[in-house]
């Protein structure tokens, strides 16, 4: 009778620590900012009520970062726990013959059934994809339209159901399109919940105050709320299948708002995420962490803490699991960002580092002729930008700042979020820049970075060389894939 008693417990032991996995689900939102949201300090009341549910039932981390401000590479570092100079993906290029595991093949080595919906072949940089199940494709085959709020629903269900068919404890990764450009528009097939006016939208600090800009910016409101209409329908397939408990959900954006100064930028609006983290039974409701600074590097890490699988070597941050749980944890006070091309494969290399008080960020491209590439050069915001520096100043020198930018900047985020003042050449920082250029280029010796060669901000030389030398690679990687373009990468950034 003991013995039978005993061997019940063993086995349902056994069952308890093998389905007990914690389940994961990894929810971002493409070019939102982190201060969109609600729960992050967003001046329109109530625009994001799912997220700040979320928010509310979990913790929120206030000094949060990705490492990058455009797409394919900020996802590379959240999924392979590596700088873009080091797992090479730099653009927005597939990279074959990988040398190092990424997430879906760890989580699936772990025994863990994975699958992703949205922005698959910017998740993992080579072709095909070791992901169980892309929840893009509808029941029908169909692609699932990706501003639509409600198919988010079905595909997160279908992968809950599937991981447990297969017996397995999940992870899955819902990737929302919105606020991605196309943005919602009067018309729009695909409903938002609530339209902004541009009377209703605050102007962020580092645009000015203008009607054709405030157009621009309601149309981004209107798409952050479809965003949250998305998390609204994953969350509730959750909740319906029962999986809520027993999830860790994970919720970030892969960098800021797809207008000037945010966009494939690092500044601090370009890199601060609004990332929560809420785990029933284990993250404390409704808490703040604004002590600690944590990146997109350090995501790998702490899925695979969770997940109790080994880490790979040579990963490059680390977890912050102690922190989920309510701890505290050392060399928390600073990350470091980098930026290398932009979809077109345009070279402006950047690289940076951001304490709670500084950002400090150098820019070997700047050389007074060369301007910089990017997406948001065909926003509306831009263009008007264009027209009103004819007969602004002010403008004209944002423009200027925007298009040709200085080798070395630095700011005072405490006092200026919006990087609008660069104390690069005040008298009273002159210790702080040498102290922050130190700590860069250790990092960028320890992480050998490419871009070291150039980290001379006074050789106009070693900069320009580096930046041509960089830009011919990119040329011929270019022609190389257009010669042997299989499959076929979207260029969505
Ligand atoms: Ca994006």
């Amino acid at each position: 009778m003991i013995n039978n008693i005993l061997r019940i417990l063993f086995f349902v032991t056994l069952v308890t620590s093998s389905s007990a996995k914690t389940n994961i689900l990894l929810i971002t939102v493409d070019d939102m900012s982190c201060d969109s949201v609600g729960s992050f300090g967003c001046a329109i009341q109530d625009i994001t009520p799912n997220i700040d549910k979320l928010a509310k039932q979990g913790l929120r981390f206030k000094k949060a970062h990705v490492q990058v401000g455009n797409c394919y590479p900020s996802r590379n570092v959240m999924l392979s726990g590596r700088y873009p100079h080091t797992s090479k993906v730099e653009g927005f290029y597939q990279i074959k013959n990988i040398k190092y595991p990424v997430l879906c093949d760890l989580m699936k080595g772990g025994g863990y059934y994975t699958a992703i919906r949205g922005k698959v072949n910017h998740s993992t940089p080579y072709h095909p994809y070791d992901w169980d199940e892309d929840l893009t494709l509808l029941k029908d085959g169909k692609k699932a339209h990706m501003k639509d709020a409600n198919t988010y629903y079905a595909s997160t269900q279908r992968g809950i159901k599937n991981a447990r068919s297969a017996n397995k404890p999940f992870f899955l990764n819902i990737n929302i399109s919105d606020p991605h450009k196309p943005f919602w528009k009067p018309g729009d097939n695909h409903p938002t919940s609530k339209i902004y006016k541009a009377n209703d939208v605050p102007v962020p600090g580092f645009l000015h105050d203008d009607p054709t800009i405030r157009e621009e910016l309601a149309l981004y409101y209107s798409s952050v709320r479809r965003a949250d209409d998305c998390v609204g329908a994953i969350i509730k397939a959750l909740e319906e299948s029962k999986a809520l408990d027993s999830t860790a959900v994970f919720f970030l954006s892969d960098h800021g708002m797809p207008l000037p100064f945010a966009k494939t930028q690092l500044y601090h609006h370009s890199t601060n995420t609004p990332l929560i983290v809420s785990w029933p039974g284990v993250t404390k409701s409704g808490t703040i962490n604004n002590s600690h600074m944590v990146s997109a590097i350090d995501l790998l890490p702490t899925f695979l803490d969770i997940a109790k699988i080994d880490e790979p070597k040579n990963l490059q941050g680390r977890t912050f699991l102690p922190l989920i749980k309510g701890d505290k944890q050392n060399l928390r006070n600073l990350i470091f960002k980098e930026y290398n091309e932009n979809a077109g494969g345009f070279r402006n290399p950047m690289r940076g580092v951001q304490t709670h008080k500084y950002l400090y960020l150098f820019n070997p491209w700047s050389n007074g002729k060369r301007t910089m590439a990017t997406a948001t050069n065909g926003t509306a915001t831009w263009k008007r930008m264009l027209l009103l520096a004819k007969q602004n100043e002010n403008i004209k020198k944002r423009v200027n700042v925007m298009r040709f930018r200085t080798t070395e900047e630095l700011y005072d985020i405490n006092k200026d979020p919006d990087c609008l003042h660069n104390l690069a050449q005040s008298k009273d920082h002159q210790n702080t820049i040498k102290s922050l250029r130190k700590t860069l280029q250790e990092w960028m010796k320890e992480t050998n970075d490419h871009a070291l060669v150039s980290f001379d901000p006074n050789n106009s030389e070693v900069m320009e060389a580096y930046v041509q030398s960089k830009q011919l690679e990119s040329d011929n990687r270019r022609k190389k894939n257009k010669k042997t373009s299989s499959p076929k990468v979207k260029k969505s950034s």
